[in-house]
């Protein structure tokens, strides 16, 4: 007899930071689990499944992913956007972990399986000086990572996207009923940033990969200007230099700057990255496996990418869940063009309510065998740590403009 989806469950948790999770519980007793985390506007993914697509689920033959995507995506007249694609990736995420744990194979199985056997990885390397910056460097190069995002503090500014000048770890949103302000200044970041790039490149050598994210701040002109500047240190690639509404701009870094190009952490279907994609103005592929609609989704914008010779990188920052940070592995393992995963890694309290079967090691992430997505999501931890409204910064340049943070 066919299954069928018997409850969907929407949790919003916060063991240290907020995340979104699915629960879809079928006839035959399975239970998939899936991630619709977005930063800062969780309540409203969260009203969007329960009041809106929880109850459209119920009762459908949860085999037929393709079908339900469609059905989330192309059945509703109001299309896109941040808010609805993380809704149907988070579906969809929760409905390969059914199929999985159903035939009892890791999803990477299902996707035509491995193509290699380790996953590349980077993370997160923040120094607010140069000499902190180095020795950040040298405790991520002790864990065994062979490619390292670098940010740093900026001269005569008291906060930097990406970098934190106390104790602890960075993390972007911070708990609170409003918005930080952090100040910018694209004239001082641009004059010193070079400098932190050629320092952490004399400090690695030439054999670990090195890269970093201009976070959406510069004019299209500035971006080719650090783009040759950043050249001769070979980054393995240089990422959201301009804000990704304009795309054109990218066609005029090329023209400066043979800078290997990452964009797309904020876009959400396959229309968004398509122009970008065919006229061959990015290098990889950015885009988070959940924002992205999912697994299914997802797969068609690297699919794409691949006619091109273009990689992709899937966005892993700590705000979205190990839910994502897995699917992502299990799509990287089984996809032949990609580049690189993006591992931020998590607050240890993450690790109580989210149970994850994919290991780190010497570098490189592995999904795991586990059936299905290979994370079990645990209630009773989540009911300890209730939603507490938190939210990325903002910024304004030095004479009080907002500008993009
Ligand atoms: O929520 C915003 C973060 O996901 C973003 O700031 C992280 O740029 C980011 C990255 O490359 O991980
Ligand atoms: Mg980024």
């Amino acid at each position: 007899m066919t299954s069928r989806i018997e409850k969907v469950d929407v949790i919003v948790c916060s063991p240290s930071r907020n995340f979104v999770t699915i629960k879809v519980t079928t006839s035959d007793g399975l239970v998939g689990w899936g991630d619709a985390t977005l930063n800062g506007r969780e309540l409203a993914v969260a009203s969007y499944l329960q009041d809106h697509v929880a109850p459209l689920l119920i009762g459908l033959d949860p085999d037929r992913i393709e079908d339900i995507w469609q059905f989330l995506y192309r059945g509703v007249y109001w299309r896109r956007g941040p808010v609805t694609m993380a809704a149907i990736g988070g579906v969809d995420l929760a409905l390969w972990d059914v199929k999985g744990k159903s035939v009892n194979r890791p999803v990477y199985q299902l996707l035509g399986g491995a193509v290699r056997e380790k996953i590349l990885t980077y993370t997160h390397t923040v120094g607010w000086d140069i000499p902190a910056l180095k020795d950040a460097l040298d405790v991520n190069l002790a864990r065994g990572f062979k490619a390292l995002r670098v940010q740093s503090g900026v001269p005569g500014l008291d906060s930097v996207y990406g970098v934190t000048q106390g104790v602890g770890g960075y993390e972007p949103a911070t708990r609170g009923a409003y918005p930080k302000l952090e100040m910018w200044d694209s004239g001082k970041y641009l004059r010193h940033v070079p400098k932190v790039i050629e320092a952490a490149r004399e400090h690695v050598g030439p054999d670990i990969e090195l890269l970093h994210d201009a976070h959406h701040r510069l004019t299209p002109i500035q971006a080719a200007q650090l783009g040759k500047s950043l050249e001769p240190f070979g980054l393995f690639w240089l990422e959201d230099v301009t804000p990704g509404e304009n795309q054109e701009a990218l066609k005029l870094i090329r023209e400066h700057s043979t800078i290997p190009l990452a964009i797309g952490e904020v876009f959400n279907t396959i229309w968004d990255f398509k122009d970008l994609i065919i006229n061959q103005q990015l290098d990889y592929v950015r885009c988070s496996v959940m924002h992205a609609g999912g697994i299914s989704h997802a797969r068609r914008i690297f699919d794409l990418a691949a006619l091109y010779g273009i990689k992709f990188g899937p966005h892993g920052p700590s705000d979205i869940s190990p839910i994502t940070m897995s699917a992502s592995l299990h799509v990287d393992l089984s996809t032949p063009n990609l580049g690189i995963q993006e591992f931020m890694g998590y607050d240890p309290l993450v690790s109580e309510v989210f149970h994850s079967s994919y290991t780190l090691k010497d570098g490189y992430l592995h999904p795991g065998d586990n059936p299905g997505l290979g994370v079990e999501f645990d209630e009773k931890a989540a009911a300890k740590f209730p939603y507490a409204p938190a939210y990325l910064p903002y910024a304004r340049s030095l004479d009080g403009t907002v500008t993009d943070w």
